[in-house]
Parts: C-alpha cells; sequence; structure tokens
C-alpha cells in the first residue's frame, strides 16, 4: 500500500475498519489506481448486520423531521460534489463525464426526493363494517435491509435503495460491486457526515461470495434487495428463502427491444438505437439490445444506423470528445468479444465494429449486427455491452410477437409516428418500461422502475412505489 494513494474502508456501527487492501484500476488506463478499498470479511460483515439490527429501533422512532433533514443532507452533498464526484465515477467505471455528472445529481436529487416522500400519507383509512370500529392501514418499517448492488451505476443504484431504506426507518448494509468501491465509500462518507447515527447505514466491500453470502444468511436481515446478474440474482432468492424466508427484490437486466416501423421518423428512429443500444457502451440493464425493423425501412435504417455507429468515438470518458467510454473490466470485454464471435458463427452480419479497439485500455469498437434471428444467442442472452442486433419482421403483429419473446421484460421501445401503432404497443409489449419515440434507456426517478419474467422479482424500484419494499402494512382496528 502506497501511503498517499486514496483509500476507502469499512463502516460498521459508525467505525471505519480496515482491512486488507485491494487496489481498482482505471478501465481506460489499466496501469492506473484509481484507489484502494479494505476487503471486509464474514466477521465484518456480521458486526455491520448486528449493528443495523440494534440501530434500527431507534432510528424509526426518530421523528420525521430528523430523518428528513438528513437525507436533504446527504443529496445537497451529492449535488455539490458533482463535479469531484463525477471525475471519481468516470474513472473508476468508465463511463462518459457527462454521463458521470448526471449520475451523482440523480443520486442527490434522489436523496432529495425520499426526504419529500416521507410527508406524503402513510397508511390509508378504511370504514369497518363493525360498529364503533376505526379501521386503518399503517406502514412500519421492514427492518434491517442487505442492498447488493452492481458496477454499472455505482451511486445511482445505491442511492435508489439506501434513499427509501432509511426514509422508511430501516437500517442498511450496502455490499457494493468490488469494482467501484471508491464511488461507495465516498457515498458512505456523506452518509455518515450528514449526522446518521451509528449502525444506521454500514458499508461492506468485498467479494459477493463472502460478504454478499452473508447478508443473504444472516437471519438478522430482514430483506435484501439486489440487482445484478440473473444467475447470482437466482441464488439470492433461494438463499433468502431459505434463510429465514426474508424478503427480496431482485433486479436482473434485460434483452430489451426497439421496433422500428415503416412509418417512423427515420432521423429519431436512429437516434433512438444509436442512444439506447451503445451509450453507456451499452452497459444499462435498459439498454435496446434487439433492434426490431420492418421490411420497408429496414434497408434505410441500418444504413443509416451503421455509419452512426461507425462515426461514434470510443476514447477516454474525462475527453470531452469521447463518445463511448471503455468497458468495465477485462472479463466482461472477453465477454462481449465471446458474443460477437457467437453471433458471426449463428450467421449473423457485422455491418459495424466487432472488434476490440487497439488502442491501450479495455476499449471495444460499437458493434452492430444485421441477419439476427430471435432464436440466436445473441438476440436471446443479455450482452451487457455495446453490441446490438437487427431482427427483420413484417408487420406491428409479428413486431410485438418477436419484442415479447424473450426470457426477460424489462424495458420495450417502438418508434412510430402512428397513434394507433403506439397504443397497441403499449398495451401489449411485454415489459414493466414502454417508451414512444424515446431511448428504451433513461428513466425518472420518480416513476416505477423494474419489469417481468427475469428482469424481476418483488416489488417495482423507484418513486412512491419503493414504499412497498421497504415497509410493512400493518392493519389495525381500534374499538372505541
Ligand atoms: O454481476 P453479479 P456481475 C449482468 C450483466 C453482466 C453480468 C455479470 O449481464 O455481464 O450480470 O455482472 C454480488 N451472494 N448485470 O458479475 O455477479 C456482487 O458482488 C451475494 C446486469 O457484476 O450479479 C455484486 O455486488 N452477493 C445488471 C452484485 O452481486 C453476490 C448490472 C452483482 O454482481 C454473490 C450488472 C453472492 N453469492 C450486471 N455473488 C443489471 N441488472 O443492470 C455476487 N454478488
Amino acid at each position: 500500500m502506497t501511503g498517499t494513494m486514496p483509500h476507502h474502508l469499512n463502516l460498521v456501527d459508525g467505525e471505519w475498519v480496515d482491512g486488507e487492501r485491494r487496489a481498482n484500476h482505471n478501465p481506460a488506463r489499466p496501469g492506473e489506481v484509481v484507489s484502494e478499498y479494505a476487503l471486509a470479511d464474514r466477521d465484518t460483515a456480521r458486526a455491520a448486520i448486528e449493528a443495523a439490527r440494534r440501530a434500527q429501533p431507534g432510528w424509526a422512532r426518530q421523528p420525521v423531521a430528523a430523518r428528513m433533514e438528513i437525507l436533504d443532507r446527504i443529496g445537497a452533498t451529492l449535488l455539490r460534489r458533482t463535479e469531484e464526484l463525477a471525475v471519481l465515477l468516470a474513472r473508476e467505471e468508465g463511463k462518459l463525464l457527462a454521463e458521470a455528472r448526471g449520475e451523482i445529481v440523480r443520486a442527490g436529487q434522489t436523496f432529495r426526493y425520499y426526504a419529500h416522500q416521507l410527508l406524503q400519507p402513510q397508511g390509508e383509512v378504511y370504514s369497518s363494517t363493525r360498529p364503533n370500529v376505526h379501521a386503518e392501514v399503517r406502514r412500519r418499517p421492514l427492518g434491517v435491509v442487505g442492498i447488493i448492488t452492481p458496477w454499472n451505476y455505482p451511486l445511482a443504484i445505491p442511492a435508489w435503495k439506501v434513499a427509501p431504506a432509511l426514509a422508511h426507518g430501516n437500517t442498511v448494509v450496502l455490499k457494493p460491486a468490488e469494482l467501484v468501491t471508491a464511488s461507495a465509500g465516498e457515498l458512505a462518507r456523506i452518509v455518515a457526515e450528514a449526522g446518521t447515527p451509528p449502525g444506521v447505514f454500514n458499508l461492506v466491500m468485498g467479494a459477493g461470495r463472502v460478504v454478499g453470502e452473508e447478508l443473504l444468511t444472516s437471519t438478522a436481515v430482514d430483506g435484501v434487495s439486489f440487482t445484478g446478474g440473473t444467475g447470482t440474482g437466482a441464488h439470492v432468492a433461494r438463499q433468502c428463502i431459505a434463510h429465514g424466508n426474508k424478503r427480496f427484490q431482485l433486479e436482473m437486466g434485460g434483452k430489451n427491444p426497439l421496433v422500428v416501423l415503416d412509418d417512423a421518423d427515420l432521423e429519431v428512429a436512429v437516434r433512438c438505437a444509436l442512444d439506447g443500444s451503445f451509450f453507456s457502451t451499452g452497459q444499462r440493464c435498459t439498454a435496446s439490445s434487439r433492434l426490431i425493423v420492418q421490411a420497408n425501412i429496414h434497408d434505410r435504417f441500418v444504413a443509416a444506423l451503421a455509419t452512426a455507429v461507425s462515426a461514434l468515438r470510443v476514447g477516454d470518458p474525462l475527453d470531452p470528445r469521447s463518445d463511448l467510454g471503455p468497458v468495465v473490466s477485462p472479463e466482461q470485454l472477453a465477454q462481449n468479444l465471446d458474443y460477437v464471435r457467437i453471433g458471426r458463427d449463428e450467421g449473423a452480419t457485422v455491418v459495424a465494429g466487432g472488434e476490440h479497439h487497439p488502442d491501450e485500455g479495455q476499449f471495444m469498437r460499437p458493434t452492430l449486427f444485421t441477419d439476427a434471428r430471435n432464436t440466436m444467442r445473441l438476440a436471446r442472452e443479455e450482452i451487457f455491452g455495446p453490441v446490438s442486433c437487427v431482427i427483420r419482421v413484417n408487420d406491428l403483429d409479428e413486431a410485438i410477437d418477436v419484442a415479447g419473446d424473450t426470457d426477460f421484460g424489462l424495458s420495450a421501445g417502438i418508434v412510430t409516428t402512428s397513434l394507433s401503432a403506439a397504443e397497441r404497443f403499449k398495451r401489449d409489449a411485454r415489459a414493466g418500461i414502454v417508451t414512444v419515440n424515446l431511448p428504451t434507456a433513461g428513466t425518472e426517478l420518480h416513476l416505477p422502475f423494474g419489469g417481468t419474467g427475469a428482469s424481476n422479482h418483488g416489488p417495482r424500484e423507484q418513486g412512491g412505489y419503493a414504499r412497498d419494499f421497504y415497509s410493512v402494512p400493518v392493519t389495525c382496528y381500534t374499538g372505541w
């Protein structure tokens, strides 16, 4: 360890806890260490859970005004430190500085949003069928919540889980992805410095199968909110059921379709596909990875999109000329390139990109396939990189069928100038989020987020809907 290297420690019961140091590297310059973090072990995770358990009743009894003030302060600090945190995030995860700024602002606004959500009605009053009885439904906190997050939104995803958890009177143990511990460490400092009592928010960094596993198997944890891959999500579900039948919420990505109809405005269609498929290096669970295109517009759309994709500049996220940053890790890059080979072997045609970018760093050229069929692995499995494929269809009925023929069901988009096609798509698309003449990616913090099928399990995240996971309804009958 070098003395001057920025480092981040675990936060347990208000204390900063050290451990074996691990380094995280800049994916755009693999030789550059961004920061070091202290690896938590199972004992540290256990201590964090116990601290959260002890702190929970007191936190839940804090006056709403006190909880509001703390959440508001966290949000304000994130917003004030946007520029500095965005540079760290871009260096650590590889997203463009502009995207990183947007993410920090989103995280800050999310804390502020949930501060004010506390002033919304928190229950319902019913008429009782019995005389002299008052019937109401109140909410109590879920309890201790384990939060397990991925690397692709190192601040926004923790924010949209931690903020409603704390708002509703829960205490938290956050286990971020190992690749983005600097962002998580900064968030922990901000949460602690905002005046959160010890044990209310805890951070444990390390391997999923060690510290993550402790959150899943501990019966002192009441619920787990997880975002990540489908395989891990299934494991989370099994463990939560086996260990205390605890509540769980899973968000696990997608294979999102963008339908382009013959009547679409070509420019809008290309813009939506370019943004949805390739921005953020395709590392978004709402990315458009299947472009389902009607026959008459197909060739014009492919030509225009291939030109636009080839013109995207891949480079350092801190360079304002870059359109696309690096792939997050060598493993993810290898997986992306593997899928390019699989797509070629399956008979799809590469019309843009298709290879590793020659620069040093984990760069990949954005890759567009045509001649894809929906049965190919290329069209069925989540790649999570800058790779998309075009599937040709004859009409809206076929487009809706192909769009819905997926194990996933997070987001689905259509580009059309027909009001009736748009309405039919909103009605029939099998997805939790539907967009019309907009990219499939890009959501708003006050609206519910989540999908169907393999994309999602449990109540929706974000907006007022987050309450359904982070609190428990209690039906009260009062005789008078
Ligand atoms: O995810 P993991 P990874 C998809 C995407 C990507 C793939 C793998 O397709 O290629 O998942 O990415 C923690 N007990 N998405 O490897 O492993 C882990 O430490 C408890 C989609 O990053 O699912 C991390 O904090 N926790 C996704 C979190 O789970 C465990 C975003 C997610 O890691 C654990 C990212 C265990 N046994 C990847 N094993 C989306 N939905 O947007 C791992 N973890």
